[in-house]
Parts: C-alpha cells; sequence; structure tokens
C-alpha cells in the first residue's frame, strides 16, 4: 500500500527515468533503432526494474500516467537523436489498459507535437496478449495511430495465442520474435524453424522481423541468415544511456 503512494508521486518527482536498448539493422550493423525501457529511482528503495513495480501499476491503473510520461519523455529523446541520426526511430511498451482507452491517440499525437518529431520515428510495442482483445475499438485505434505514421510492434511474439488470423487483422509494422525462441537457435533445430518460418511470413504480411534476446555470436549468424532485419539483444549492447546509442563499441 505505501509502495502504491510512492508510485503515484514517483512521475511529479521525476524519479521515473528511460533506460534505451539498441535494435540493429543486421544487414549493415548500423543501430538506428531503440526500445525505451522505463526505471524507478525510489527514494529507499533505490533502482527498480519494471518488474517490480509495472505489474502494481497495472493493477492500480497508475500505468496510464506512467506510459503517457514515457511516450512523452521517449519523443524528446528521440528527436534529440535524429538531429544526429536522420532515420533513428524509439520503441516504447505501451500496456494493455492504455491501447483500450480513445485518448492514447491524443497523448502519442500531443507526445509527437510537443516534440517536433516525425510520427513514423515513434514505435508502439504492444504484446499479443494486449492485442488478442481484438474488439473492433481497439482495431480502430491501430488503424488510426498507423493512418498518423505511428509504427506498430507485435512484441514477444509467439509467447501468446500467436492465432494466424490476428496477424491479418492487426496493422503492425514490426514483429519482435520472443527471445525464448532465440534463445534456442543455436542448440534446437525446431525453434530454428519456428524463427525461419516466422520471418516468412512476416515478410509476406510487409512487416519487419526483430530477433529480440541476441546473446551469442551463434545466434546472431543464425538470425542473420535466417534473413531478420533487425537485431536486439546483449550481443548488441543492454539497456543504457541514449548518448551510448552513438559510441562506437
Ligand atoms: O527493462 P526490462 O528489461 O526489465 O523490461 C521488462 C519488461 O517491462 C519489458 O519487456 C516491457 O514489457 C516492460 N516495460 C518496460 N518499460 C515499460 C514501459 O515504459 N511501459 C510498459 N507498459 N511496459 C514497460
Ligand atoms: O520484449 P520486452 O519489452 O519484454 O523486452 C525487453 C526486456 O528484455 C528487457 O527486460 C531487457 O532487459 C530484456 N533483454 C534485452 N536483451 C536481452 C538479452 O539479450 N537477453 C536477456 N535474457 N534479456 C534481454
Ligand atoms: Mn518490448
Ligand atoms: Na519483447
Amino acid at each position: 500500500a505505501e509502495l502504491i503512494a510512492d508510485l503515484r508521486r514517483a512521475v511529479d518527482e521525476r524519479q521515473l527515468h528511460l533506460e534505451y536498448q539498441p535494435i540493429v539493422d543486421l544487414a549493415t550493423g548500423v543501430v538506428r533503432s531503440a526500445e525505451a525501457l522505463v526505471r524507478w529511482r525510489h527514494p529507499r528503495l533505490g533502482l527498480l526494474a519494471p518488474a517490480a513495480f509495472l505489474p502494481l501499476a497495472e493493477e492500480t491503473g497508475l500505468i496510464v500516467p506512467i506510459d503517457r510520461w514515457v511516450i512523452h519523455e521517449a519523443c524528446r529523446a528521440a528527436a534529440t537523436w535524429r538531429a544526429l541520426v536522420p532515420e533513428a526511430t524509439v520503441a516504447v511498451n505501451i500496456a494493455a489498459a492504455h491501447l483500450r482507452r480513445p485518448d492514447l491517440i491524443a497523448t502519442v499525437t500531443a507526445a509527437t507535437a510537443t516534440a517536433g518529431l516525425a510520427p513514423r520515428a515513434l514505435t508502439l510495442e504492444l504484446t499479443e496478449s494486449a492485442l488478442i482483445d481484438g474488439s473492433e475499438a481497439v482495431l480502430e485505434r491501430l488503424a488510426q495511430l498507423r493512418e498518423l505514421g505511428i509504427r506498430i510492434a507485435i512484441d514477444d511474439f509467439g509467447t501468446g495465442y500467436s492465432s494466424l488470423s490476428y496477424l491479418h487483422r492487426i496493422p503492425a509494422t514490426d514483429l519482435k520474435i520472443d527471445r525464448s525462441f532465440v534463445a534456442r537457435l543455436d542448440t534446437d533445430a525446431r525453434a530454428y524453424a519456428t524463427v525461419e518460418m516466422v520471418t516468412r511470413l512476416a515478410g509476406a504480411f510487409d512487416m519487419e522481423v526483430v530477433a529480440e534476446g541476441v546473446e551469442t555470436e551463434g545466434q546472431h549468424a543464425a538470425v542473420t541468415a535466417i534473413g531478420c532485419v533487425h537485431g536486439q539483444g546483449y550481443r548488441y549492447g543492454r539497456p543504457g544511456r541514449l548518448a551510448a546509442l552513438h559510441t562506437p563499441r
């Protein structure tokens, strides 16, 4: 209960910050994209990862003001980054509860406009479980976001229902293959076949694939050979400061 009161204050008192994990273009090795991940510097408990407070935020509805702050902050950062890397894009995670709210459109519009950011430079990451809702209102909202130019990524693909019919209905631009498949690429022929199949399917749907959780050289070689467009994972970089994205490793 005390943590709820703390969390309520966290946004106002500027205790949240974002870390950015690089997403590389596998064909060129260039980093032109990053995923924003929220952190909470709690006054007594120290640095908290999302797993320590997002479930509580979701239960209490505080996730909406938190995600709203994240969207604004990430747009501001993306605009700064694009002054150096013109095609750079930033991805933010959107909670299921937020996707169900009509005002998500207004939040995104305000954030990109305030930051002077081209909407195509912002990707909203949605999990399969958030999307499976599949109500007309949600589909309509996704279509509106796409019309504005915002990119839509299906996050952690393969861990939810992964229904083929919803791939037809969701107007996604990117598909992020869950790291549980990537982790087994080196040793498990079935995991390899799964990543290969999903990558082909995504290509046919005009979606760009991001292989998540790439840690080893073997996994990097595999996702490159398979033809995934992007890679994300400790092989390329951990979440960190925005400035670290454009210092060569
Ligand atoms: O940062 P970490 O690697 O611990 O992230 C764990 C998970 O927390 C991510 O996969 C993502 O689903 C979720 N997450 C991180 N940042 C945000 C955020 O700003 N908003 C929402 N809704 N989820 C986030
Ligand atoms: O998809 P999601 O938004 O859940 O992904 C972000 C989460 O994945 C973050 O918690 C991040 O720290 C974690 N992550 C990113 N790269 C790697 C990796 O190479 N290995 C592992 N185990 N976790 C990773
Ligand atoms: Mn994500
Ligand atoms: Na993911």
